[in-house]
């Protein structure tokens, strides 16, 4: 017995708006700025010759992009009603339009992100629910029309009990598809809500122009300050929390005389502190980049502290961030005399979701994980002996000061160089200690010191620059730091659990004729 067409046309569009949908929600979920349709849209316009786009925009007024979205959504749908029709003759063959369509989508999103571990992430799930889906719907839809005819109790034909399954099931897939992707909308609207109310922010910043004589100006070496979108990123969540800054609250709690809560505008109204702070993650590996310099503006977490009254016999504050991730950090850190600051910007802008937004903790001297908490909204002051944080459960230190450490970015490792004058350089660190000397060593020659760039601060990384008469052949080129306390670091090598690598960074490189 043949498929009716209208099934098939059915399961198509069934099993195309399940997978958008699908894409949708994963999209919305992982607070990506455009969605897998919106891209397609975007691709759209932009292969559309612009005398199109005016005639459009002249008969549908501002309301262009919605009806460029609509569509967008009626053509794919079309095309699925197609790959429907294809499988009830062929499942594969209906599956192998869905297939390309996916291809497109692929491409349409590759074309409009800038690829993350994430980004094709939506557009894959929404294929193979297609996929799948489709598969799924053909074969329960050549049950209900290819089995002889059940017979109801007069002994009539009666096709609708399993028509029925079909039906009903076609019913339920499209009703979720409708539930996926109006949350997915709602998820995606959030972003934007939080990235009109930071856009909105006119925070009361000072001037944060990069301090004259860090840089070195010498190729290659890091930028002292980081921007925002080259700043290393390290979290635990699997997309930045969305919080809206009337929505943030900060409790302050526990080991206190008053507990304290603070609302965005309470932390403005105290007027924001700068300080440039070098973060830096625990998990870096000797020569690594997980190490970032900005600008940070805030309120001090000592005068916090301070008002609520911290009492005897604490020594810690757990911080809990949105997303219900744990830190702690020696009290000790946070009420003597460097900025710890509960900061709202960085570089002279309200922090990027991804760091923070709207407000996170910058303490001087301390790896990330022990101090750093992006979306914070709860300081407990306590013991350390009465909690564990997320990572030190994990094998890490429950302290985590950061040791002192240098790096060389020129010449890369592996490099070919020709002979003669080459400059060396990098960058070395030792927060809230501060960074005395550095010495660069090439094979079996002597410490040569290097020149330090300018540091405005003993809480930021300090450029640093020697330079080099490369003659021909193969060489070792090491460096190590002296920190402001005389310690100079230690060549032993030392992973990166549990409290943070040691030794030299070395590289080779080769010097030609
Ligand atoms: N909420 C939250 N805050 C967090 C983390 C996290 O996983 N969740 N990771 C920490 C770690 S391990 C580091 S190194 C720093 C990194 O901050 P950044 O991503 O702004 O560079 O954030 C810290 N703050
Ligand atoms: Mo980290």
């Amino acid at each position: 017995m043949v498929i009716p067409r209208r099934y098939g046309a059915l399961l198509g569009v069934v099993a195309g708006a399940a997978g958008l949908a699908m894409s949708e929600l994963v999209s919305g979920g992982l607070h990506q700025r455009v969605s897998p349709i919106v891209a397609v849209a975007e691709g759209v316009i932009g292969l559309t010759p612009g005398a199109v786009i005016e005639l459009v925009i002249s008969v549908v007024g501002t309301n262009d992009k919605p009806f460029l979205i609509g569509l967008t959504v009626v053509g794919a749908l079309v095309l699925s009603a197609v790959a429907g029709l294809l499988a009830i003759r062929s499942v594969l063959a209906g599956q192998g339009l869905f297939f390309l369509l996916g291809a497109v989508v692929l491409l349409a999103v590759h074309a409009r992100l800038t690829s993350s571990a994430t980004t094709y992430v939506p557009a894959i799930v929404g294929v193979v629910t297609s996929l799948v889906l489709l598969a799924v719907l053909a074969r329960k839809a050549q049950a209900a029309t290819a089995r002889p005819p059940d017979r109801d109790t007069f002994g009539q034909p009666c096709h609708d009990r399993s028509r029925r399954g079909f039906l009903v099931l076609a019913g339920v897939v499209g009703l979720a598809a409708v539930v996926a992707g109006s949350t997915g909308r709602f998820l995606a609207q959030g972003r934007a809500a939080v990235e009109a109310a930071r856009r909105k922010l006119d925070l009361p910043l000072r001037s944060v122009a990069t301090p004259p004589g860090t840089d070195l100006g010498v190729r290659g070496i890091d930028p002292w300050v980081t921007s925002q979108a080259k700043f290393y990123r390290i979290d635990t969540a699997l997309s930045a929390p969305q919080i809206l800054p009337k929505d943030w609250e900060l409790r302050i709690h526990g080991m206190v005389d008053r507990e304290v809560t603070l609302t965005y505008q309470n932390l403005l109204d105290r007027g924001l502190e700068q300080a440039w702070v070098t973060l830096c993650c625990v998990s870096n590996q000797v020569g690594g980049d997980l190490i970032s310099n900005a600008s940070w503006s805030g309120v001090r977490i000592a005068d916090l502290l301070a008002e609520a009254g911290v009492q005897d016999g604490a020594d810690a504050v757990k911080s809990t961030s949105e997303d219900g991730w744990t830190c702690g950090t020696p009290l000790a850190a946070l009420t003597d005399d460097r900025r710890a600051l509960l900061a709202v910007a960085m570089n002279g802008e309200p922090l990027t979701p991804e760091h923070g937004f709207p407000v996170r903790m910058v303490v001087p001297g301390l790896y990330g994980y022990v101090s750093a908490t992006k979306w914070v909204v709860d300081l407990e002051v306590t013991r350390f002996d009465d909690f564990s944080a997320f990572w030190t459960v994990r094998g890490w230190s429950r302290e985590g000061p950061v040791k002192t450490q240098s790096r060389i970015d020129v010449p890369r490792q592996g490099a070919n160089l020709s002979p003669g004058r080459v400059a060396i350089g990098g960058v070395a660190w030792a927060q809230h200690t501060g960074i005395e000397k550095v010495e660069v060593r090439v094979g079996a020659g002597d410490w040569t010191a290097a020149t330090l760039g300018a540091d405005p601060s003993i809480d930021t990384w300090v450029q640093w620059s020697v330079p080099w008469d490369a003659t021909a052949g193969d060489h070792d080129i090491v460096v190590r730091a002296t920190d402001k306390s005389g310690y100079t670091q230690t060549d032993k090598l030392a992973d990166v659990v549990p409290d943070g690598a040691t030794g030299w960074h070395t590289v080779t490189v080769e010097v030609g004729q």
